[in-house]
């Protein structure tokens, strides 16, 4: 039976000569250079999910294929261990999370083992082993030595539920935890960042060499840095204005310097230096900001004017005075904190004017359309002309005047080119116990001091058990916090947060190479030969943080010398392969549109029905959720159907990027073309032959399974290698079993032909089913008296040219319906051939003795009409 065939096989294997547990390797050593091959690794909860299953079959298939095509692979695996999932399991069940994390990593493990999963466990990293961390400190400290980790106040996005600080990229875009989903609040707190923003341009940049990563993927990652060429501008203060003691200046940041001359005031961000200078000593502005800070609306237009303050603009001096406001719709952390407004071409700018100004306030236009003309509101287009309200730049296009504009700036001493970015420093620091302590210590005498190596790592103080959520647990530990100054031996106290664990996940492929070193992060050498990832596969949810993180921890060591890699700009992944989601097949009660309970449909008859109300229940496919009662499990999946059919499924139902809908009951499909193959060892490994195949000799029926076999091996090794077309792998292999069980009836058909054709099959098929190529190839060794090893130890099969085919494929219509295909030489003549497809095997079936009413030769087809 299918289910007990990896048992059987997995204790077999176990005892081969260079044997892993699960997979034998090739005998020969490998000639083809590395591949490593790496799923995105699982946080571990204690269960494999469908998601799972379906990243691990994949990268296992394609590292199976690669092993046996003679590459040098590897295949990690590790776990992704700290963090709150753990923190609150052993706070609920009064355990140490390290103890927990423990046996939900032994659990997973043999489930993947009896997924067949064949990972490289020599290499496995885990990130909550001080062993690990250690070096995630030292990355960190790198970083604090390249001024790259620094400590700042900072508004920061607080988690109620979770208690602690999100990074903004946890942070949705309605304002909620990614994590507790929880309404994210603001509060001020000295926090570590890291200057992702310092490798900004190279993020951004990069992406261009990414050729094997998702479009979809470096678009997100494009939109998350946010590049933005523009010019900063610097507005002089007027001579009546009362000059500021720290500045007589605003610059702002524009896109559009084109629209200078549309300039009707600037605008300050709420916490802008000279907005904080102007408060002191105006209530007024206080409980302005104050208010607008309290109500945080999206997309506020309130303005507060500082009165007596008016610059100047600077492409003309002698235009009108410009008035300064306070406006909560300018953002403190983007471009320059001040915002150069034309109501005549900004939507924001225009609904700020007509708020603070008035519904009639004058408007100037500097811009026309380039034909026609705008009527009401601004024209917003940058594409245009400029009207005679720009002076000497009058007539010029948008193009035009924006680098004329931009010179004489530059010439004035005024404004210079310059690029914005988006994206902002990394926040790191977590008030939680399960994460990696940051090793930094504070001393009254010497300051921030960086624990020195030797004393790496700051070990996480056991504790017996949780209690509550009480924020920054490590606070609570005296013995923790206490310690001795690395620098001057007197008293010092630890930092007392954990790093975010996208931290630990940044750096783990690097770990990989070398993850037993115990002195040092990795091994140069070791990095240098094994990275970058030459696939790495994982869900697209993973699209901005964590690969966005990746790319600059890469960077970065690379940059350090860390790693050398100069052919790829220090990018850690060359080719991304995001894999579809698993949904689950859902049963809804039509009536009201509810979720259907198992126990609540008869699945008894050909249509699923409503216990209750003996209605038709409708099926659709969704997210899988306890609360739609369309969970699947893996593991008993695999127990009921054994891990062959089970992986054949997962591949066969939707190509890897798409959502695949999983089909429980389409699993049978799988199954029975599996013990199709089974059977044909019996037989084919039964049938007599010649002792060699001689390829001159062959009839053109045999020429033809000749070339179909070779037209599977490319198809095959083209989908595993080039377009992961995993899917179409699967029907490959099915088309295959179907024609040797045909042209197994085929007399004319010799033994050695089949033989050679069904080794080919099994072959191919080792990757993805591993056991049942394995016992089809233990029944045909039987069946031909020859001695087995194992087939998983065989070379990738390597296509013959296709034999010149003087023959023939016809289809065969009988009585409108397509039958089977014939193949003949071209040369036979038309009785000939007539006779030879009647007497075939397939004729014989299908024809057998019926009166043959009239034959008709195509150029493709022969259509025999029976009575
Ligand atoms: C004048 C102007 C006229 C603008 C116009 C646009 C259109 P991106 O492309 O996203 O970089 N801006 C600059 N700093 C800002 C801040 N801190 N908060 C809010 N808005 C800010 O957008 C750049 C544009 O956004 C800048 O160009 C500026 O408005 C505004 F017809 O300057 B613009
Ligand atoms: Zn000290």
């Amino acid at each position: 039976e299918l289910s007990k065939l990896d048992s059987k096989w997995l204790g077999r294997w176990k005892n081969l000569p260079l044997g892993t547990s699960i997979n034998p390797r090739k005998l020969a050593q490998p000639t083809k250079g590395k591949k490593f091959i790496v799923p995105m690794f699982p946080y571990p909860s204690g269960v494999l999910h469908m998601g799972h299953l379906r990243v691990y079959t994949i990268s296992d298939v394609l590292s199976r294929f690669f092993r046996m095509r003679g590459y040098d692979v590897v295949h990690p695996m590790g776990w992704d261990a700290f963090g709150l999932p753990a923190e609150n399991a052993a706070i609920e069940r009064k355990i140490d999370p390290a103890t927990w994390t423990k046996s939900n990593i032994a659990k997973m493990k043999s489930q993947m083992a009896s997924m067949l999963a064949d990972f490289d466990w020599e290499r496995e990293v885990t990130t909550c082993d001080p062993e690990y961390y250690k070096w995630t400190q030292k990355l960190f400290l790198l970083m604090h030595e390249h001024g790259l980790a620094y400590k700042k106040k900072a508004e920061i996005n607080w988690d109620p539920i979770d208690q602690t600080v999100l990074a903004n990229e946890q942070v949705d875009a309605q304002g909620r935890s990614w994590r507790s989903g929880a309404l994210v609040e603001k509060k001020s707190l000295e926090q570590w960042f890291l200057g992702i923003t310092k490798f900004a341009p190279e993020l951004k940049a990069d992406l261009d060499i990414l050729e094997e990563w998702p479009s979809e993927v470096k678009t997100m990652q494009t939109n998350w840095i946010g590049e933005s060429n523009g010019t900063t501008v610097t507005f002089l203060f007027n001579e009546q204005s009362q000059k500021s003691a720290n500045s007589q200046s605003i610059t702002t940041f524009t896109t559009r310097v084109d629209t200078l001359f549309s300039v009707q005031y600037v605008a300050l961000a709420l916490d802008h230096e000279i907005t904080k200078e102007v408060a002191e000593g105006d209530h007024n502005l206080r409980s302005f900001i104050r208010d607008q800070k309290l109500t945080e609306q999206e997309d506020s237009k309130a303005g507060f004017q500082i009165k007596g303050l008016y610059v100047i603009n600077p492409i003309d001096p002698d235009l009108p005075k410009i008035p300064v406001f306070v406006a909560p719709y300018v953002i403190s952390g983007y471009g320059e904190g001040a915002v150069m407004g034309c109501p005549a071409h900004d939507e924001r700018d225009f609904e700020f004017w007509r708020q603070n100004m008035g519904g009639n306030a004058p408007i100037m236009r500097s811009v026309e359309p380039l034909e026609g003309t705008q009527e009401e509101g601004p024209y917003t287009g940058k594409e245009g002309v400029l009207n005679t309200n720009a002076g000497k730049f009058s007539g010029l296009t948008t193009k035009e005047a924006l680098k004329a504009m931009q010179s004489q700036l530059v010439a004035t001493n005024l404004g210079t080119p310059t690029t914005k970015y988006k994206i902002r420093d990394w926040l790191i620091s977590r008030q939680r116990y399960w994460g990696a302590p940051i090793p930094i210590v504070y001393c009254d005498d010497c300051g921030t001091v960086p624990v020195p190596d030797e004393q790496l790592p700051v070990l996480l103080p056991k504790v017996d058990a949780l209690v509550g959520k009480n924020g920054s647990a490590l606070s609570n530990i005296p013995e923790f916090v206490n310690c001795e100054c690395p620098s001057c031996g007197g008293h010092a106290k630890r930092d007392t947060d954990t790093m975010d664990t996208f931290m630990d996940s940044s750096w783990y492929l690097f770990r990989y190479a070398d993850a037993k070193n115990r002195n040092a992060i990795f091994d140069k050498e070791k990095a240098n030969s094994l990275l970058p990832v030459d696939m790495y596969i994982g869900g697209v949810e993973h699209a901005i943080l964590h690969l966005l993180y990746t790319r600059f921890v890469s960077k970065f060591l690379s940059s350090t010398g860390e790693w050398t890699n100069k052919e790829f700009n220090g990018e850690p992944i060359r080719r991304l392969v995001t894999q579809g989601m698993v949904h689950g097949k859902t049963y809804v009660n039509p009536d009201n549109k509810r979720f259907l309970k198992p126990d609540e449909v008869d699945l008894t008859g050909p249509q699923p029905v409503v216990k209750e109300t003996g209605k038709i229940a409708s099926i659709t496919f969704e997210k899988m959720s306890k609360s739609k009662y369309n969970g699947a499990d893996p593991e008993e999946c695999i127990l009921k159907y054994g891990a062959d059919s089970t992986r054949g499924h997962i591949l066969f139902q939707a190509p890897v990027t798409d959502v695949l809908d999983w089909d429980e009951t389409k699993i049978v499909g799988i199954q029975r073309w599996l013990r199709k193959v089974l059977t044909l060892a019996e037989t084919i490994g039964n049938s007599k032959s010649a002792p060699e195949l001689d390829l001159g000799k062959l009839n053109a029926a045999e020429t033809n399974l000749f070339n179909t076999v070779q037209n599977t091996i490319v198809s095959v090794t083209n989908s595993f290698s080039k377009t992961l077309t995993l899917n179409t792998v699967i029907s490959d292999y099915m088309k295959l079993t179907n024609k040797l069980v045909e042209d197994g009836q085929n007399s004319e058909i010799s033994g050695i032909v089949l033989r050679y054709s069904f080794l080919e099959l099994i072959r191919l098929m080792a990757p993805v089913t591993p056991s049942a190529a394995e016992e089809a190839y233990e029944i045909y060794c039987g069946a031909s008296h020859l001695e087995w090893t194992s087939i998983l130890q065989a070379d990738w099969p390597v296509p013959a040219p296709l034999i010149g085919t003087n023959t023939h494929d016809y289809k065969v219509m009988i009585n409108g319906k397509f039958r089977f295909s014939h193949s003949a030489e071209k040369t036979l003549g038309k009785d000939d051939l007539i006779t030879k497809v009647i007497e075939s095997a397939n004729g014989r079936k299908y024809v057998g003795d019926k009166t043959i009413k009239n034959v008709i030769v195509k150029k493709d087809a022969i259509v025999i009409i029976v009575k």
